[in-house]
Order: structure tokens, then C-alpha cells, then sequence
């Protein structure tokens, strides 16, 4: 392991002003992406809709500095050929990879999920390096309810992060580490918190245990948030002192940034928990994004897959690129949100 190159790439991923593209949805959430804006999912109709945003080009070289792939997009050219990860590149823009295989039912513990994906996981990583990714991407998922999460989730997910992160380091890949505590749910924002510090406390714990060198990973967490559901609701100054108690609380200031998940909070809402953040500043690491729904909904919307709307698409994922990246230097405004991209 070449820690300092690891280093070097971490620190790209959380550059200031800079937030990272999370465009890597498996077939099934793609499509059910797809199916909202009555587009079918066809390879050829992700190609389009992913070349659209990788030559979105100012926006992909002033705010993006990774975006995550899934397996087929790695390895997809674009219309005239060219490979999707130069495009990336030739933006300046790094690539990365989602190499877990998803969730599978999680054995005596009802409602509760695993992600698999460490078998052959050295080979994928050695083809995914030689395919041009720098980074990895790995998804826990802990759900809230009646006695939910378990222990026995949170440790066997927390492992499975920590071994997936050691594996990706020992092949000169930075790995991101993501344990996504869902916001579904009636759960007011005080059992999210006390969730999310249960998990991070053991991801961490795990991390160690593997020997993973925290300078060489990026962190891609949930903001501490009410569930959907809950009546009560939290203001963003609530949700931005929370996240950033339970993240000091939890996290190494040797971790260089942490990128968070949108999770299915509205695209404002997002960009406005991440400024309030910054806002606040003072914080050991980086804060930036790593967005998948709310950098990519409103682009969704635009485009409904035709090849005429391509322009009023690329500046709606330009527009929210912006935002956000001005929400990583805590200088976003509400304002700015009504002014055209
Ligand atoms: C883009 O969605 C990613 C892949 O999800 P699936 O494996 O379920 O298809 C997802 O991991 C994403 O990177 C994160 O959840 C963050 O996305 P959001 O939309 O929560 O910002």
C-alpha cells in the first residue's frame, strides 16, 4: 500500500468546492429511476443519459471531483465511441467504482440486510484499476425500527466495510466507506443520532481492526435527520449541529473528508444541510457531497429521455453541481437557488 498516493487521491475526492457524483445505481434502481420519467431502461438509454452528464463539461471540471460507476458504466463508450471514464478524466474529474453486490436478508434478524460482494473482491479491484477507477465505493445499510438495528447488523456490516476497505487499500484503491442509516421511518432525529453514533462507533472499531490507514479512505455517511415519516421535524441549524456532534463524537481527524449520501432528502434540503455545516466550520476533515438523487433528480426530470431536452438536463445537473459546491464552502443561499443556471 502506497499510503501517500492513497492520501493524495483521498484529498482530491473532498477538495474544497468539489463534491462527488454518485451516478452508480445498479440495474433495478435505474430502472425504477427510469420508469419515474417514463424512460425504458436500456443499455443504450443509460449510456445516453450518463454520457449527458459527463459532458456536462464546466460543471464536471469546476464541481465534480469523482464520480462513482456501476459495472456497466466502467466499461460503456460513449456514443462516438469514446471510453465514459476518459470523458471523466478529460474533465479532470476522477473515476470510481461500486463494487459491493448489494443486500442480501441478514440470517435471524428479520427486516435486516448484509452487503456482500468480498468474494473474488481482490480480482474485481486488480479489473477495476486497470479499467481507470481510483476509488472504490462500498454500501451498508441499517434500517430503524422496533428493536432495529441489531447488534448483529451492526457488526456484520461494520466488518464487511472494514474488509472491503483493507482490500481496496492493499490494491491502491481508496476505498469510500458508506454505512447509510436509511431515513425511512417514524423515528424523530434524537434515535437517528443515537443510531448513527452505534454505527460509526463500529465501523471505526472494525476499520481499525483491519488495519486500514484512516488517512487513505473517504467517508460517506447519513446526516442525522428525522425519519420521513416523523412528526416532528428538525430545523436545518438542528440537522447541521447534530451531524456534525455525532460525526466529532465518532470520526479520527485523520479521516481527510467525509462525503455525505443525500439519502433521499430533497435536492434543497440537501445542499442546505451541507452549507449550514460549513457554515459552522471549525470540523478536523472536509465536508463535502456525494450525491446520487439529489444532484441527479432534478437532470432526470429535464431529460425524460429525449435527445432535444439534453441542454435544459446539463444545466439542471450543472445547476445543483453548483450549489453544492458552494454548500462545501458554506457561501450557498437560498437566492441563489431561483436564478437559472
Ligand atoms: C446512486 O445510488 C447508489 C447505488 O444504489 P443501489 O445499489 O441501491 O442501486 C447509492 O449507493 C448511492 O451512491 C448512495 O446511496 C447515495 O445516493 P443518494 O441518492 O442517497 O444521495
Amino acid at each position: 500500500m502506497n499510503l501517500a498516493e492513497l492520501n493524495k487521491v483521498a484529498k482530491a475526492m473532498v477538495a474544497p468546492g468539489k463534491g462527488i457524483l454518485a451516478a452508480d445505481e445498479s440495474s433495478g434502481t435505474i430502472k425504477r429511476r427510469f420508469d419515474a420519467i417514463g424512460v425504458e431502461s436500456t443499455a443504450d438509454n443509460r449510456r445516453d443519459y450518463r454520457e449527458l452528464l459527463f459532458r456536462t463539461t464546466d460543471a464536471m471540471k469546476n464541481y465534480i471531483s469523482g464520480v462513482i460507476l456501476y459495472d456497466e458504466t466502467i466499461r460503456q463508450n460513449a456514443k462516438d465511441g469514446t471510453p465514459l471514464v476518459k470523458l471523466i478524466e478529460q474533465a479532470g474529474s476522477i473515476p470510481g467504482i461500486k463494487v459491493d453486490k448489494g443486500t442480501k436478508p441478514l440470517p435471524f434478524c428479520p427486516g435486516e440486510v448484509v452487503t456482500e460482494g468480498l468474494d473474488g473482491l481482490r480480482e474485481r479491484l486488480v479489473e477495476y484499476r486497470g479499467l481507470g477507477a481510483k476509488f472504490a465505493k462500498w454500501r451498508a445499510v441499517y434500517d430503524i425500527g422496533p428493536r432495529m438495528p441489531s447488534y448483529a447488523c451492526i457488526r456484520a456490516n461494520g466488518h464487511a466495510l472494514a474488509r472491503y476497505a483493507a482490500l481496496c487499500q492493499d490494491e491502491g484503491i481508496v476505498p469510500i466507506v458508506e454505512p447509510e442509516v436509511l431515513m425511512d421511518g417514524d423515528h424523530d432525529i434524537d434515535t437517528c443520532y443515537e443510531v448513527t453514533e452505534f454505527v460509526l462507533k463500529e465501523v471505526f472499531q472494525e476499520l481499525y481492526y483491519q488495519k486500514v490507514a484512516l488517512e487513505g479512505i473517504v467517508l460517506k455517511p447519513n446526516m442525522v435527520v428525522p425519519g420521513k415519516k416523523s412528526q416532528k421535524r428538525a430545523s436545518v441549524e438542528e440537522v447541521a449541529e447534530k451531524t456534525l456532534r455525532v460525526l466529532k463524537a465518532c470520526v479520527p481527524s485523520a479521516v481527510p473528508g467525509i462525503a455525505f449520501l443525500s439519502g433521499g432528502q430533497s435536492d434543497e434540503e440537501a445542499t442546505a444541510h451541507l452549507d449550514a455545516m460549513n457554515r459552522i466550520g471549525g470540523a478536523p476533515w472536509k465536508l463535502t457531497f456525494s450525491y446520487g438523487r439529489a444532484l441527479q433528480a432534478a437532470p432526470q426530470k429535464a431529460w425524460s429521455g429525449k435527445p432535444e431536452n439534453v441542454p435544459a438536463a446539463q444545466r439542471a445537473f450543472a445547476h445543483r453541481a453548483k450549489m453544492n459546491a458552494l454548500a462545501t464552502l458554506g457561501q450557498w443561499q437560498p437566492e441563489l437557488e431561483k436564478i437559472a443556471a
